[in-house]
């Protein structure tokens, strides 16, 4: 187990690095989106999706539109885990309405793909931190992030969004070798992307690995363990002690050996993860983050606040940093999210 560096008056941070906080600090997962006017009136002007993600005065400032309406203990950087496929060479566009589209790798084309020029591409995601930095109030915490090899490497094979990841998947097991470089790349670039992230003025990193559903438990293992594993090592071999939170969406029966094997500091659990199971299975010592339904967001109510409040007695034992248990919707009532933070905050 990691020894817990002192407090650094950040609470979110603080929750991450080991220390529970008296009540949970709390950010949003997807807290900058369609949700919000103020976010569609930007997106509407800055042209593309990836316009505005490389556009540092305009993403800095959708960053921080959420933490201008509500008591949030963290900001997190405005960008897209599909910026690093685009910055090796794979363009990315985000079709109106329908998510990302990329021209699917096939084997011969990984070894065309140009991780030496990759971190180049990214300097405008970098200045984005930095002003974000210079404008946030002391104690709010700023989380970086990537997604993981195995989540970015599903839309590089398939080619846009799946609900089974079968291209990827087919992939892994008729291309072993491929596979394999593909995901070596996406270790050592995300890792450098990371660390650059950190020395830009992130206070932590989220590794999204929002496709770590569909797996038997040996690809799971080769695809989504041992890959974060070498990324967060990576990362702490430039950073010592860097403070990672892993979000291994769907990971069920695998997260205990998930959070053992990868070092990460903070687990982020989707919200079909049982409160008792993960009590019972996920190390005191470890801190935990999440897991609210995001439709129960939308409903709102009784139902929200009452769920919000288990969520919270669950987890009082240990250091936990509250959050949905996937993206925010962009139906979801305003409103509601004022009412959410009004039951964690009290
Ligand atoms: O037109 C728009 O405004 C596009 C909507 C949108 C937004 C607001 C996309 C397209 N990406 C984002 C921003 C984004 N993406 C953030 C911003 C920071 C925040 O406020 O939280 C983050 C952290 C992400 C990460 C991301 N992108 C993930 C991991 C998290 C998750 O939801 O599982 C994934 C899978 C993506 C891919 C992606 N980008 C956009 C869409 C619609 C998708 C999902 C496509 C699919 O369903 O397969």
């Amino acid at each position: 187990m990691r020894a817990s560096p002192q407090p650094t008056g950040k609470p979110l941070l603080d929750a991450a690095l080991g220390h529970k906080q008296k009540t949970p600090p709390v950010w949003i997962m997807r807290q900058a989106g369609r949700y919000l006017p103020e976010y569609r009136e930007v997106r509407a002007k800055a042209g593309s999706f990836l316009d505005l993600c490389y556009t540092p005065t305009l993403a800095c400032e959708v960053t921080l539109q959420p933490l201008r309406r509500f008591d949030l203990d963290a900001a997190i950087l405005f960008s897209d885990i599909l910026v690093i496929p685009d910055a090796l060479g794979q363009p990315v566009r985000f079709a109106q309405g329908e998510g990302p589209v990329l021209e699917p790798l096939d084997a011969k084309s990984v070894a065309s793909l140009s991780p030496e020029k990759a971190l180049d591409h990214l300097t405008p995601v970098l200045e984005t931190l930095e002003r974000i930095k210079a404008a946030l109030a002391q104690e709010k915490t700023l989380i970086g992030f990537c997604g993981a090899p195995w989540t970015v490497a599903t839309y590089m094979l398939g080619g846009k969004g799946s609900s089974d990841q079968a291209a990827a998947r087919l992939f892994a097991l008729n291309e072993p070798v491929a596979f394999a470089a593909l995901i070596d790349i996406l270790v050592e670039v995300s890792a450098r992307y990371l660390v650059a992230q950190l020395r830009a003025g992130a206070d932590m990193v989220q590794i999204f690995e929002s496709w770590a559903l569909n797996l038997d438990e040996t690809a799971f293992r080769n695809y989504v363990i041992e890959p974060n594993r070498r990324l967060v090592a990576r990362v702490r071999e430039l950073v010592p002690d860097a403070p990672i939170t892993g979000f291994p969406r769907g990971a069920a029966g695998m997260l205990a050996e998930y959070a053992e094997k990868t070092g990460v500091n903070v687990l982020g659990l989707d919200y079909a993860t049982p409160l008792a199971f993960a009590s019972q299975t996920l190390p005191q010592t470890l801190t935990v983050q999440g897991n609210l339904d995001p439709l129960r967001l939308v409903a709102g109510g009784a139902q929200m606040e009452s769920r919000a409040r288990e969520i919270v007695a669950a987890f009082a034992d240990r250091p936990h940093i509250f959050n949905l248990g996937h993206g925010i919707v962009p139906q979801t009532p305003i409103a509601h999210v004022s009412d959410l933070l009004k039951v964690i905050k009290g």
